[in-house]
C-alpha cells in the first residue's frame, strides 16, 4: 500500500487516480488529504515534497513526485497497455499532450492563485487575462490534436477540460471546438474519470 498525498480537487492528483484505475492499481493507493497551499507551511507535505505541492506518493522507496512521474512509474509497474508508449512517434506526441494538459493546469492554477492568494491591493488583472489567453491557446491545439487511443496525453486532457468545467465554468471552451467537446463527452464516461469527479 502507498499513501497518495492528495486532494480530490486537485487535477493533478486527479491524473495519477485516473491512471492507478485504468492501470487496475487503485487498491495499493491510499489517498491522504494534504493541504497544499502556496503560501502556508504544511511540514509533513514539505517532508516528501521540498516543493510543497501534490500530489506526492510515498512508497517503500522513498517520496515520488510530481504526476508525471507518479503516472509514468504506475504506467511501468503494469503489463497493460502502455499509457506512455514506449518508443517513437507515439511517445513523444503523448507526452507532448501531457505537457500541454499540464501546461493550461498550470496557467488555470496561475490565475486563480492570483485571485485567491495574492492581497486584493497586489492584484494585477493584466496577469489573469494572460493566463487566460494561455488556457484558450491550449485549447484551440488540442481540438486539433486529440488522442485517438488512451494515453498518458489523453489522460492529461480528461482532467484539465475537467478542472475548467469544476472551476472555471465561465470559460465557454466547447462552442468553438465541438471536436474537443465530443471527444471529451465520451472520454468522461469512462469509469476512471466518474470515479474521480473533483469536489469540495
Ligand atoms: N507539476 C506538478 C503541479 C502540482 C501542483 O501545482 N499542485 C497544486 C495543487 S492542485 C499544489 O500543490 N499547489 C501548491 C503550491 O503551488 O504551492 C504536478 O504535475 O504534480
Amino acid at each position: 500500500m502507498m499513501t497518495l498525498l492528495s486532494a480530490p480537487t486537485s487535477p493533478y492528483v486527479r491524473k495519477v487516480m485516473v491512471v492507478a484505475h485504468e492501470t487496475g492499481q487503485i487498491d495499493r493507493i491510499d489517498p491522504v488529504f494534504a493541504l497544499a497551499n502556496p503560501t502556508k507551511a504544511n511540514e509533513e507535505l514539505n517532508n516528501q515534497n521540498p516543493l510543497a505541492k501534490i500530489p506526492a506518493l510515498v512508497t517503500e522507496d522513498g517520496a515520488i513526485f510530481d504526476s508525471r512521474v507518479i503516472c509514468e512509474y504506475l504506467d511501468a509497474t503494469t503489463s497493460t497497455h502502455p499509457l506512455f508508449p514506449r518508443d517513437g512517434k507515439t511517445r513523444w506526441q503523448a507526452l507532448t499532450q501531457q505537457a500541454l494538459a499540464d501546461g493550461l493546469l498550470d496557467a488555470a492554477l496561475s490565475a486563480r492563485y492570483e485571485l485567491l492568494m495574492r492581497p486584493e491591493d497586489k492584484q494585477w488583472s493584466g496577469w489573469r487575462d494572460a493566463q487566460l489567453a494561455k488556457i484558450e491557446r491550449a485549447l484551440d491545439r488540442m481540438n486539433t490534436d486529440i488522442p485517438d487511443t488512451l494515453t498518458i496525453g489523453a489522460v492529461g486532457y480528461g482532467c484539465a477540460l475537467g478542472y475548467l468545467d469544476f472551476r472555471f465554468p465561465e470559460v465557454d471552451w466547447r462552442a468553438a471546438r465541438p471536436a474537443l467537446a465530443d471527444w471529451f463527452a465520451t472520454f468522461s464516461e469512462r469509469p476512471s474519470m466518474q470515479a474521480t469527479l473533483p469536489r469540495d
